[in-house]
């Protein structure tokens, strides 16, 4: 039987209120996750994982300030604020959120030359994480999509899902965006739904 997954994306401290790069209302993802967990047959989390010098970083780039954007080694980078430090309390999936559900967890963005908002691809789509293979070897066909941040890596994980053949859906109230411009989250969803993904307003 072809089976359903629910992909957590990045519900970390840091991405939660108190966190170094807080998306409002992260919070309130955590009581929904543990509540949807047990419809899915396969649940995954992903987790932003980078190196102390990680190059999306403002801090490693004199004169570049938080929400610049500049070139990475020939992609566009936005330049984030310190975040998700391997090891450090902001990287850790937030507290309360329930671990025992989760089959497996999916890290990204450990090599500190190249940014990786996707859990399944890297921003140049040059290296593959496991997901995709993990998603096939437990014969998903189908994933629906909740986490932070709608507009960054909730959105690269979606498109890289249906791209790669599964059938998408993104969880709208479970999903909550950076919006560093008045209108990503919006442009995100709208990319999104034109990709295939389905958008869905209902809870699972
Ligand atoms: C994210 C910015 C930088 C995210 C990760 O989880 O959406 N955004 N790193
Ligand atoms: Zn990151």
């Amino acid at each position: 039987m072809p089976r359903h997954a629910l992909i957590i994306v990045d519900l970390q401290n840091d991405f939660v209120e108190g966190g170094a790069l807080a998306v409002s209302g992260g919070l309130e993802l955590i009581p929904l996750a543990n509540q949807w967990m047990p419809q899915f047959d396969v649940v995954i989390a992903t987790q932003d994982w980078h190196p102390k010098n990680h190059q999306s970083f403002a801090s490693q780039h004199p004169g570049v300030s938080i929400g610049d954007v500049f070139d990475l080694n020939g992609l566009s980078q936005v330049a984030w604020p310190d975040h998700c430090i391997q090891n450090s309390f902001g990287a850790k999936l937030v507290d309360g959120l329930n671990l025992s559900r989760i089959n497996t967890i999916i890290q990204k963005g450990t090599d500190p030359e190249i940014d990786s908002y996707s859990g399944f691809f890297d921003n140049g789509h040059r290296k593959a994480t496991c997901l995709a293979d993990f998603l096939r070897s437990n014969d998903v066909d189908r994933v629906s999509v909740m986490g932070i941040a709608t507009d960054y890596c909730v959105r690269f994980t979606a498109l890289d899902a249906v791209t790669a053949g599964f059938q998408t859906t993104l969880i709208l109230p479970g999903c909550r965006g950076v919006e560093m411009q008045t209108g990503d989250i919006k442009a995100a969803v709208e990319q999104m739904a034109a990709a295939g993904v389905t958008i869905s307003p209902e809870t699972p």
